[in-house]
């Protein structure tokens, strides 16, 4: 099927920087280097820790071995990637062609200030921690744990997207998406075997033998065993799933210990395309859903090869209600802990007008009771869940609003909404409810008879992956999408960016 017109608002792909709120402005200049000789790239000096450098290397075959049985399915000659040779402003984002296999994953870190230090927490005003600190072990090093289970198995999710995708264009941020992926796996096993000795070790194992979906040994969090079925839950986890990440990083990137703190900086420069690609990825979708609906019925889509408004929004249901599942109970002492030791802060902690350490505050949270959504007041350390989920879901709607100009420049009247953090949650206080999206209360039986209205339904999928065929000649894009408006690192958009 051959392009169609680009309209309406400008989609560019290397205007991103709406999505690198949360990153500290890249150095000027490439203060640090990546030294690519190295078996394993990296700006830590690796070469002068043999142990250490003995260690990953050992760990590197079994990660090659991985990527080759659970990364990306489809064979290709090479790809238009981007990849970080230093880390200032101009040195992070290098482009060139490179086959898959020989991308060189390695180890960033965004540069140390020496005067860092801890800006909340009980250690507030001390010195960022450069080693961990004896009390604080087990938890770091579950927190790096969670954050590198969800890296590889977002790769796994999307493992055989490459053998339907809309376009080359698509098909090449999909690969530069999954190899950042493995890159921030690398992020999280440095950190492990550097800080945890051989306890660390073993969870970096563990980390490539859990994998997404498996019954026996699935990935930690719920949302990175779902599957991937297609380009639109690929954007709409993206957008959704990959948010979390930047939120959770964002968190992680104020943490008293040093290290993290740093490798959270660099991998949320990398996150912002992840987010650009779901963005415009749903956004294309919608465009060209838009374009149809001037004429057509919505349920009458399908035959004119796009998707329609009701089927997106259930997408967006799904992605966005286990997305929130991803934040954690709205009442946690574990995240209370977190916080008050200087582990994990809040988004934005700096910029905050408070105390950060929060000893006397109260927030509410949503509960129910008596069959009604109501507030209950408690110490503001165990809402923090609460408190960074809500900054995600300010985030979720000013995407949103770009979909919905799509569809007010077509003079359609539908808009896509959020659905109410209620619905469809397996996690927290909603856990156990049955909600309507609107945040109606229902019964079981109820919300289970209007469950196909809400959430995509099997026949919607296996409709929407009858639309979900290869187009890979350079320019050529599915029926269901509309092509973006400039190309990636300003070539054109029928560049070939992947090659066969
Ligand atoms: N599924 O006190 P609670 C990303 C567990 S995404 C299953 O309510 P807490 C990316 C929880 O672990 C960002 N289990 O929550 C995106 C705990 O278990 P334990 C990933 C869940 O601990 C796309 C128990 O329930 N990074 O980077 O305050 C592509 C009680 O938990 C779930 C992080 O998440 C769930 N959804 O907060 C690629 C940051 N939710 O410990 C990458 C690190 C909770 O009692 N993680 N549980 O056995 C954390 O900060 C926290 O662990 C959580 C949970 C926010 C996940």
């Amino acid at each position: 099927m051959g392009a169609t017109d680009s309209t309406t608002t400008d989609i560019t792909s290397t205007e991103y920087s709406d999505e690198l709120v949360g990153a500290a402005p890249a150095p000027d200049g490439p203060v640090s280097v990546i030294d690519y000789s190295e078996r394993i790239p990296n700006n830590v000096g690796l070469a002068t820790d043999r142990k250490l450098q003995r260690a990953l290397e050992s760990w590197q075959p079994k990660f090659l071995d991985w990527w080759a049985q659970l990364g990306p399915s489809l064979p290709t000659r090479d790809v238009y990637l981007r990849t970080a040779t230093a880390i200032g402003r101009d040195g992070w984002a290098n482009w060139d062609r490179v086959p898959m296999a020989d991308y060189r994953w390695g180890i960033f870190l965004s540069e140390r200030s020496p005067d860092r230090a801890i800006s909340f927490g009980q250690h507030r005003g001390d010195p960022a921690w450069q080693e961990v600190p004896g009390e604080y072990r087990a938890d770091l090093r579950r927190l790096l744990v969670v954050q590198g289970d969800t890296e590889p198995a977002s790769v796994e999710q999307q493992r055989h997207l490459g053998n339907t995708a809309p376009s080359l264009y698509d098909l090449r941020n999909l690969f530069q998406v999954n190899v950042e992926e493995g890159r921030h796996l690398w992020a999280m096993v440095y950190l492990l075997h550097a800080y945890f000795g051989r306890d660390g070790r073993e969870e970096a194992e563990l980390l490539l033998r859990r994998h997404s979906g498996d019954a026996d040994s699935p990935r930690i969090l719920g949302a990175f065993n779902e599957e991937t079925t297609d380009w639109l839950s690929f954007f709409m986890f993206t957008y959704f799933t990959d948010r979390d990440g930047k939120y959770q990083l964002g968190t992680l990137k104020e943490s008293g210990f040093d290290p993290l703190a740093r490798t959270c900086e660099f991998m949320l420069r990398e996150e912002a395309h992840h987010m650009f690609v779901g963005t415009t990825g749903v956004q294309r979708t919608v465009r060209r859903t838009a374009q149809l609906l001037a004429g057509h019925p919505d349920e009458d889509l399908w035959r004119h090869g796009a998707i329609p408004l009701a089927v997106i929004q259930k997408y967006l249901n799904f992605q966005f209600s286990v997305s929130l599942d991803l934040f954690g109970s709205e009442t946690s002492s574990n995240v209370a802990g977190y916080y008050t030791a200087g582990l994990k802060g809040r988004w934005m902690e700096t910029r905050r007008p408070d105390d950060h350490q929060l000893a006397g505050a109260t927030m509410d949270v949503p509960v129910i009771s008596g069959g009604a959504i109501t507030a209950r007041s408690v110490p503001m350390l165990t809402a923090l869940n609460l408190d960074l989920r809500n900054e995600y879901v300010l985030d979720c709607a000013r995407g949103l609003r770009k979909w919905n100009a799509e569809l007010e420049q077509a003079g359609i009247e539908q808009q896509l909404t959020l659905p109410h953090a209620a619905f469809n949650r397996r996690v927290g206080s909603f856990a156990g409810h049955w909600v309507s999206p609107a945040g109606n209360i229902c019964s079981q039986a109820d919300w289970e008879r209007q469950a196909g209205d809400w959430l995509p339904t099997p026949d919607d999928r296996a409709a929407v992956a009858e639309l979900m065929t290869p187009h890979y000649e350079a320019g050529e894009f599915a029926s269901w999408i509309a092509p973006p408006g400039v190309g990636i690192n300003e070539l054109p958009v029928e560049y070939d960016y992947v090659r066969f």
